[in-house]
């Protein structure tokens, strides 16, 4: 694992887990030495982008601004961790070109629709399946998922694996990269 700042981009549905691996992956990171940041779609979204709807134009700029930010901690020798649906594969190539290729790890966080429609946490897909909310991802808007990426993190027979295991995962990516 080397010392220099790089970006973990975790993408995939709502309910996937992306937070929760987030967190789990700091953790397992700091153990080991490492100075992280988390940015989080969600959280993200109070703050620097609380001026950006879910309409396919704003989701865009809110994965460019992500993307511009995660470049800064990378250059300052950060582990950013970037978690957020980014649902479109034109935006998240655009934030791998900003950083040199060993530096943009794509994670694809992939929990079947179903599986993420299941424990909806939130409530959200529920509104959405009732029409309450509109252009919800996996329900009536797009995921584009990527085909090439770094890691790819899925079920083994039917099952998720644990955030310290998915964190294991990239962990050992980042060790033997
Ligand atoms: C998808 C939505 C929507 C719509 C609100 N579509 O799972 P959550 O609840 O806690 O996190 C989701 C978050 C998505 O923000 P991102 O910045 O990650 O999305 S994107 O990358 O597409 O810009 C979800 C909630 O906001 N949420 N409305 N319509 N998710």
């Amino acid at each position: 694992l080397s010392q220099k700042g790089c970006v973990i981009w975790i993408t995939g549905l709502s309910g996937s887990g992306k937070s929760t691996l987030a967190c789990a992956l700091s953790r397992e990171l700091h153990y080991r030495g490492h100075l992280t940041y988390i940015l989080d779609g969600d959280n993200v979204r109070h703050g620097l982008n609380r001026d950006l709807s879910f309409n396919g134009e704003d989701r865009a700029e809110n994965i460019r601004r992500v993307g511009e930010v995660a470049k800064l901690f990378a250059d300052a020798g950060l582990i950013c961790i970037a978690s957020l649906i980014s649902p479109y594969k034109k935006e998240r190539d655009a934030c791998r070109a900003m950083l040199s290729d060993s530096s943009f790890i794509e994670v694809f966080l992939n929990i079947p629709l179903e599986v993420c429609e299941a424990r909806d946490p939130k409530g959200l897909y529920k509104l959405a399946r009732a029409g309450k909310i509109k252009g919800f991802t996996g329900v009536d808007d797009p995921y584009e998922s990527p085909l090439d990426c770094e890691i790819v993190i899925q079920q083994n027979d039917g099952k998720c694996p644990t955030p310290k295991a998915m964190a294991e995962q990239i962990i050992s990516f980042l060790d033997n990269n």
